[in-house]
């Protein structure tokens, strides 16, 4: 069986336990994966501290730029297999893996290479009390040894989305990617050593939250900042750990996202954008759309057309290039939005299409599969409304008014993303506006430019990445002031 290891000081070591990785597609266990303990994670940090003082800490910036364009080079040679790692970790569609999650890995360390080589700081020139002048100008520094703790759902996607930007800052890493989902983190490392990172710059530590490597790792006195995506309960509990030592921090987390759907939308348009926004990933993305409104004098048509796409998805085997939906992640996963089905049906809901398990007659029947699922008819208030489920399932309700739509997409205590559907661009604009989130989309769903600031609002998260926001997460500024 393939043992999955843990990449510490730029050698793979085994961990102190193993636990299984487990195909989401047909429940098989694919990998042994090393569990680091906390001297493991301990020997982590220490060599992520001892490498900022080594050949990375001395590399210009341009230097430290090609390394990452480099690193990018190296997950372009090895495509396959990190799909084929990442199909295999997830059980979501090679269709989807080959043209979002390895190609997004890829382009976080160009996109944040090439920023850090323009990226402008701020000067001023300061009238001095006796009428002379001072300058101030401000230098970025690294923070030193970042912790980034990820999820399961877009593994190497959102974990490269924070490696990226911490090394193009100088800094060092340890990273604890999900339990479920540890493959592509250390086949990154092998990337890393192609591209000449330096030993102790990139590290992996495995294994699971609470009393294990990710709580060792938020805690460690070491450790300068912890940047996490996942769960909001969790992001409470990593903000808890982190308190007494006053790390900065940057969370992105969970969601209960709207969609908003005007009767002057391109029709058709707007049915293959909330489709995508429902079910892409199987549900299992955190700007997927769980909550969809509709004006009223399109609602039938629009339910029965998303209805028809719902069940014209093409569920089966990952590794089939025309699957469209693969499984959810895990057994427990399955049986948490199988729950939030039997739910919506004891508070009142009309099911749509869904609401169960597909059959198969083969080993799929073995895997974490659910039905695209869509309700109708139920109250605000009702707790599928207002829960982030994390599955292929949406409530949809009908509105009259623009300011009802905006009152109902608000009330929620989540603020991650909305999307709004219109051909009238002037609603466009100010129903966006009044959206209580970090990313509204209009007339398009996740398409994504990495220069924009990313993150959430209230239970959504802590801060913004992206861009230039990242930069600033992953650096100190000091500012110096010289009187002239
Ligand atoms: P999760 O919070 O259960 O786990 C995420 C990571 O945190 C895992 O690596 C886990 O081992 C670790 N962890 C768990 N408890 C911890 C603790 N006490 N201390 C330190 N580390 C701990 O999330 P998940 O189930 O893997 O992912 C799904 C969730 O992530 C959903 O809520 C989704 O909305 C959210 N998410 C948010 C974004 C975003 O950008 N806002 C992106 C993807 C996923
Ligand atoms: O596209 C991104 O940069 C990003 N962070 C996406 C997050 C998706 C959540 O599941």
């Amino acid at each position: 069986m393939k043992l999955i290891r843990n990449y510490i000081d730029g050698k793979f070591v085994p961990g102190t336990r193993e636990f299984a990785d487990v195909n989401p597609a047909d429940g098989s266990v694919i990998a042994q994966v090393g569990e680091a303990d906390r001297n493991l994670v301990d020997t982590a940090v220490h060599a992520a501290r001892t490498a900022l003082r080594g050949e990375w800490g001395r590399l210009t910036v341009r230097e430290r730029a090609v390394r990452l364009h480099k690193v990018a080079d190296a997950i372009e040679a090895k495509f396959d297999c990190f799909v084929a790692a990442e199909v295999a970790d997830t059980g979501k569609p090679i269709s989807l893996a080959s043209r979002l999650d390895v190609p997004r890995a890829a382009a976080n360390f160009r996109a944040f290479a090439d920023l850090i080589k323009t990226a402008g700081l701020e000067s001023f020139s300061t009238e001095t009390p006796d009428g002379k002048n001072a300058l101030n100008y401000a230098v970025r520094k690294p923070l030193g040894v970042v912790g980034i703790i990820t999820p399961w759902n877009l593994p190497l996607l959102l974990l490269t989305w924070k490696v990226a930007p911490a090394l193009a800052c100088g800094n060092t890493v340890v990273v604890k990617p999900s339990e479920e989902t540890p493959a592509t983190a250390t086949l990154l490392a092998e990337a890393m050593q192609e591209a000449g990172i330096p030993a102790g710059v990139y590290n992996v530590v495995h294994g699971f939250g609470a009393n294990s490597a990710g709580e060792f790792l938020a805690q460690h006195p070491d450790v300068n900042a912890v940047t996490f995506t996942g769960e909001s309960q969790t992001g409470a509990a990593i903000m808890k750990t982190v308190a007494s030592s006053v790390k900065p921090v940057s969370f992105e987390l969970g969601g209960k996202n709207a969609a908003i759907i005007f009767a002057d939308c391109d029709f058709d348009d707007a049915v293959h954008g909330v489709s995508e926004a429902v079910f892409l990933n199987t549900g299992q993305v955190c700007l997927c759309a769980e909550r969809v409104y509709v004006q009223r004098p399109i609602f039938d048509r629009f339910v029965e057309a998303l209805r028809r796409k719902a069940e014209n998805l093409r569920i089966g085997s990952p590794l089939e290039k025309l699957t469209e939906l693969g499984p959810l992640i895990s057994a427990q996963h399955r049986e948490k939005v199988l729950s939030y089905y039997r739910l919506a049906r004891e508070e009142g809901a009309q099911t749509v299409t869904g609401g169960g398990v597909p059959k198969f007659g083969n080993a799929l029947d073995n895997g974490f599969y659910v039905q695209p699922s869509i309700y109708t008819g139920l109250p605000e208030l009702a707790r599928c409304v207002k829960e982030e489920i994390f599955g292929p399932v949406c409530h949809v309700a009908p509105f009259d008014a623009e300011e009802e739509a905006v009152h109902m997409a608000n009330d929620t205590k989540y603020g991650l993303a909305a999307s709004i559907w219109t051909t009238n661009l002037k609603r466009g604009h100010r129903v966006a506006q009044q959206m209580n989130v970090g990313i509204t989309w209009v007339n398009c769903w996740f398409l994504r430019d990495l220069r924009t600031p990313f993150g959430g609002v209230g239970f959504s998260g802590i801060g913004r990445e992206g861009g230039m926001h990242s930069l600033n997460f992953y650096s100190e500024l000091n500012n110096i002031c010289i009187r002239l």
